[in-house]
C-alpha cells in the first residue's frame, strides 16, 4: 500500500525532470504540438534544429569580408536595380536623378543593415562604374557615404579623423566595362584625400548610409575588409557576393 502512495511521486519527480532537461527559455509542454508556425516570430531563438524556419538573416563578415551588394540597400528616390551578368550578384544599382554635389539631397538616402560578429576596424572599397561616355572622366563616379553612430574614420596628416557626417566617396572605372574596384574620401575641411575606415566597437547590427552624389553613378558592391592587404581584397572580392546567417 506503501508503494502505491509513493508512484505517483515518482511520476511526477520524472516529469519535473524531463521539464529541466528540454531547453531554456522556450520550454513547450510536451501535451502541446511543436510550433511551426512560420510566422512565429517569436521562435527565432531556438536552436533544436528539427522545427525552426529562419526568421531573420543578417548579411555579415566571412573570411575577413563584409560584402554589400548594392542591389541589397534600401532603395529610394532616383535609385534603381539593373540587371547585369558583369555585375556581382547579377545586378548594380545606378542612380538617375539630377547631381547633388554641393550636400546630399535625402530624397535619394539609400541604407543597408549588417552584422559585424566581433569589435574590429575594416576598410571601405567598393566595385563601381561609370556609363561608357564617362569612363575614366571626373563624372559619375561618386556618391555621399555615412557610417550612423560616426563610425568612419579618415586620415588627415597621418591622424585619425572621425567621420561625423556624409562625406564625398569617389573613384573611377576604366573604359572596358568592367566594375573597378577603389574608392577613396575626397575631404573639403581640410582639403584632402584618404582612404576610410570604419571602426565597430563591438559586435551587433550597424547601418551604411549612402545618399546620392552623381547622375548615372553605378554601384555593384561595397567591400568592408579587416585584417587583410588591400591588393588581395582587392584579388579575392571580384567574384565574391554577400555572405548571409539566418537566426
Ligand atoms: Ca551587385
Amino acid at each position: 500500500m506503501k508503494k502505491l502512495l509513493f508512484l505517483p511521486i515518482v511520476i511526477f519527480s520524472l516529469l519535473i525532470s524531463c521539464t529541466d532537461d528540454a531547453s531554456e527559455d522556450n520550454f513547450i509542454p510536451p501535451t502541446e504540438e511543436a510550433p511551426i508556425d512560420e510566422n512565429n516570430e517569436d521562435n527565432d531563438d531556438d536552436d533544436n534544429g528539427d522545427n525552426e524556419t529562419p526568421t531573420a538573416c543578417n548579411i555579415t563578415t566571412k573570411d575577413g569580408l563584409l560584402i554589400l551588394e548594392g542591389e541589397s540597400f534600401e532603395l529610394q528616390g532616383k535609385w534603381g536595380v539593373v540587371a547585369d551578368e558583369k555585375a556581382s550578384g547579377g545586378k548594380y544599382i545606378e542612380y538617375t536623378g539630377a547631381n547633388n554635389y554641393n550636400s546630399p539631397n535625402l530624397t535619394h538616402e539609400i541604407s543597408v543593415k549588417f552584422y559585424v560578429p566581433a569589435k574590429a576596424g575594416y576598410r571601405v572599397k567598393w566595385f563601381m562604374r561609370q556609363p561608357p561616355e564617362e569612363a575614366s572622366g571626373d563624372l559619375a563616379n561618386d556618391v555621399w557615404i555615412y557610417f550612423p553612430g560616426d563610425l568612419g574614420r579618415a586620415y588627415v596628416n597621418q591622424q585619425p579623423v572621425t567621420l561625423e557626417h556624409y562625406e564625398k566617396f569617389v573613384s573611377r572605372s576604366a573604359k572596358d566595362g568592367e566594375f573597378a574596384f577603389g574608392g577613396a574620401l575626397d575631404l573639403h575641411n581640410p582639403k584632402s584625400s584618404s582612404w576610410m575606415t570604419v571602426d565597430f566597437p563591438e559586435a551587433g547590427e550597424y547601418t551604411l548610409n549612402i545618399c546620392a552624389r552623381s547622375k548615372h553613378f553605378q554601384l555593384d558592391k561595397i567591400i568592408l575588409s579587416t585584417g587583410l592587404d588591400n591588393d588581395v581584397v582587392a584579388e579575392t572580392s571580384k567574384d565574391l557576393t554577400e555572405t548571409s546567417t539566418c537566426d
